[in-house]
């Protein structure tokens, strides 16, 4: 079997949340699989380090801050590539935040505040890239990124695991809505990975040997590590799959 099937050459990937964490690491396994990026973060700064950082790799690398809650930052930042001649084809919902907090504790704002980062933004992003997909006729994928608690809850993170749970399902509408176009819509749901995002609870040394002792692998996570499911998910070899969604987790939804 050629390797070419999972090969991104000639493709453009826009990843969200991609200066750092999962989405740097997804992003940087797009370009070595020859995939032109499009980095997206909040901060210019940052974003201006991590696309200097895959440049010095020698890879193809345009930057796009944008921040995902702001529908109207979506569509310029989109307008954007379009006048640069920049076309998506490859589309990760990565961009999210988290907070952890009784739900009887919870202001309505940030329970908003996590909803918009984490389910809404990819809505939109996914709209944007979606249109124009259709438009080209050319197809497309779509991988959003979900998580552990898009099938189980865990408590103090509601609004983090309503938005994951949500993404599950709209990955499967979008499957639903987009597939007769070719553009593959499918969901990579990681397990408890090494990001700065979870560094409380790495750093935890009870929430460490629970995650440890929970896993059938016996340990955390590397962000490299959702690069195999991400290139499949991008490339010719998943031109079947549509509304999936693929856990990288070392085994933890498997076992009780
Ligand atoms: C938490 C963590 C989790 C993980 C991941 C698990 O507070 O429990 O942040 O949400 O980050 O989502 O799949």
């Amino acid at each position: 079997m050629s390797t070419e099937l999972f090969s991104l050459a000639g493709r453009t990937a826009l990843v969200t949340g991609s200066s750092r964490g999962l989405g740097n690491a997804i992003a940087e396994g797009f370009a070595a699989a020859g995939a032109a990026l499009v980095l997206n973060g909040s901060d210019p700064a940052r974003l201006a380090t991590a696309a200097s950082a895959l440049r010095a790799k020698g890879y193809n690398v345009t930057e796009a801050a944008f921040d995902v809650t702001n529908e109207s930052a979506v569509c310029d930042a989109f307008a954007k590539l379009d006048a640069e001649g920049v076309a998506v084809d490859i589309l990760v919902n990565n961009a999210g935040i988290q907070l952890r907090k009784p739900l009887v504790e919870l202001s309505v704002a940030e329970w908003q505040r996590v909803i918009d980062t984490n389910l809404t933004s990819a809505f939109v992003v996914g709209r944007e890239a979606a249109r124009r997909m259709i438009k080209r006729g050319k197809g497309g994928k779509v991988i959003n990124i979900g998580s552990l608690t898009s099938e189980v809850a865990r408590a103090t993170v509601a609004p983090y695991t309503a938005a994951k749970g949500g993404i599950k399902l709209l990955t499967r509408s979008m499957a639903a809505e987009w597939a007769e176009h070719d553009i593959q819509a499918n969901a990579i749901g990681p397990g408890y990975m090494l990001t700065e995002m979870n560094k409380a609870l790495i750093e935890n040394p009870a929430f460490d040997a629970w995650v440890k002792g929970r896993t059938p692998a016996r340990r955390w996570g590397k962000p490299e590590e959702l690069v195999g499911a991400a290139v499949f998910l991008a490339s010719a070899a998943s031109g079947y799959v549509n509304g999936q969604i693929i856990y990288v987790d070392g085994g933890m939804l498997a076992v009780l």
